[in-house]
């Protein structure tokens, strides 16, 4: 069977903000208070997918979220109109107001684990939505982006879409950001790859000391069941704990796959030369590490520039592997050595292409997190009635949405103004149109 990946970036929501939210994600933390430009974010966002349709690969686009969260600032006890609750929300705790706010469901590797047909058991395509419970700003996404999975893939007879996992810390699951899936042709049973940070039900067992571990091994492990995934072709990987205490909080910080090849940094595993082996195993002939040795690259660096935070992507009609990678790998001295030599070497990736996503990677967004991978076949694909790919028709529709309905500047004060708040519904009901969605939001449900 023949089958593509498509790219499904998140686009970023009209409130896009730098709250400081995510303990254990330096970027976020480090960015608490500064100014956004929601405009430029969802622009830049925009342009990577441009760009990559452009160069003839499958790109797709899911939705932003409604902000605020009307639904938890009334679970919270707030009342009165949007303006009053918003207003009693900033004035009991800053960091509160921006949970409700944030536009982090435009991370979509963290929106769910997909499964590709060819490695399930009822030959579907295989969605849990990622329950996100470790931070209380992503652990309210889970609703909508089940919902928006659903209205796009809603041919049952082709996809399931799962309900998220129990919502405990003990199943906590971040999505594909810690997943990965190798395979000989897209098309191919493939070797699904999970990397958790803790066994929630073994307190002696290792984890990190510092910042949370978001994804537990009793959360990957249901999420293979869920998707009839076959044992041998299915690996279970502890990232290295050190690493999550220096800032790696999802995998996809420090760990890279598509096709035959895994790109990781020599620190990102435990049992490094286990898992290796049972990758090599279960994969079968072909499988190619491409291993990330600290003296070149350190941890510090790697997670500073987000280098591993890159897609690694099969090009239409070549034979090695493109990096989309953020400027900031460019700019890293040491990384940029390492990508340069890299590439002029024999191995199988052989260009880079440096994109300018800072309004995202000040929250600690890079471009891999930018992105949902779902690997289709071209009736699945034809099953897609929503108008989710890209080309130029939708890129000058959404382009031209962005500039009408977006700020250029938000400030942290501004996330009480309840203009924006309406600003923000508002766009997001053009936008059901323009994507031919069907409601899909709450308040198009009142
Ligand atoms: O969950 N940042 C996100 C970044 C997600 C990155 N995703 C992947 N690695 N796949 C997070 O930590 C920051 C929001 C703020 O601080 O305002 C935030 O949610």
């Amino acid at each position: 069977m023949t089958a593509m990946e498509v790219n499904f970036d998140g686009l970023v929501g009209p409130t896009h903000n730098y709250a400081g939210l995510s303990h254990g994600n330096v970027a976020s933390q480090n960015n608490l208070g500064g100014v956004s430009n929601p405009r430029e974010a969802a622009l830049q966002g925009l342009e990577k997918m441009r760009s990559l349709a452009g160069r003839g690969l499958r790109q797709a686009v899911l939705p932003p979220h409604a902000r605020p969260h009307v639904e938890t600032l009334k679970q919270l006890g707030f009342t009165g109109s949007l303006g009053d609750m918003l207003a009693s929300a900033f004035a009991a705790s800053p960091p509160l107001l921006g949970t409700v706010m944030s536009a982090s469901p435009m991370w979509t590797a963290n929106a769910a684990t997909v499964s590709p047909s060819a490695d399930t058991e009822d030959g579907r395509v295989h969605f849990t939505p990622a329950n996100l419970v470790a931070m209380p700003h992503r652990s309210i996404e889970a609703p909508q982006t089940k919902r928006a999975l659903e209205a796009i893939f809603c041919d049952e007879a082709r996809f399931a879409v799962h309900e998220p996992l129990p919502h405990h810390t003990h199943f906590g699951d971040e999505g594909a950001a810690n997943h990965t899936r190798l395979c000989k042709g897209y098309g191919d049973k493939g070797l699904e790859i999970f990397v958790y940070g803790q066994t929630a039900y073994d307190p002696r067992a290792p984890r990190p000391l510092k910042y949370p571990a978001r994804q537990t091994l009793e959360a990957s492990q249901a999420v293979g069941r869920l998707h009839g995934l076959e044992s041998d072709r299915t690996v279970f990987i502890q990232q290295a704990p050190d690493v999550i205490d220096a800032g790696v909080f999802h995998n996809d910080v420090i760990a890279v796959g598509n096709g035959q090849v895994l790109f990781f940094h020599e620190d990102a595993f435990l049992n490094k030369r286990q898992i290796l082996q049972e990758i090599a195993e279960k994969f079968g002939d072909g499988f190619e590490p491409v291993e990330l040795p600290r003296d070149a690259v350190s941890v510090s660096d790697a997670v500073s520039s987000y280098l591993f935070n890159s897609q690694l992507l099969s090009m239409p009609g070549t034979t090695r592997m493109t990096l989309i990678a953020p400027m900031e790998a460019h700019d890293t001295p040491a990384v940029k050595q390492y990508l340069d030599a890299l590439t002029t070497g024999q191995g199988p990736i052989g260009e880079v292409l440096y994109f300018d996503l800072k309004q995202s990677m000040r929250n600690g967004g890079g471009p891999a997190c930018l992105r949902l991978r779902v690997v289709l076949t071209d009736e699945e694909c034809a099953a897609i009635k929503a108008r989710v790919f890209m080309d130029d028709g939708l890129y000058t529709d959404l382009k031209g949405w962005v500039e009408k309905h977006y700020r250029d500047q938000i400030k942290p004060e501004d996330l009480c103004d309840p203009l924006l708040a309406e600003e923000s519904f508002t766009a997001l009901d053009d936008l059901t149109q323009i994507m031919g969605l069907g409601p899909i939001y709450p308040f198009q449900m009142a």
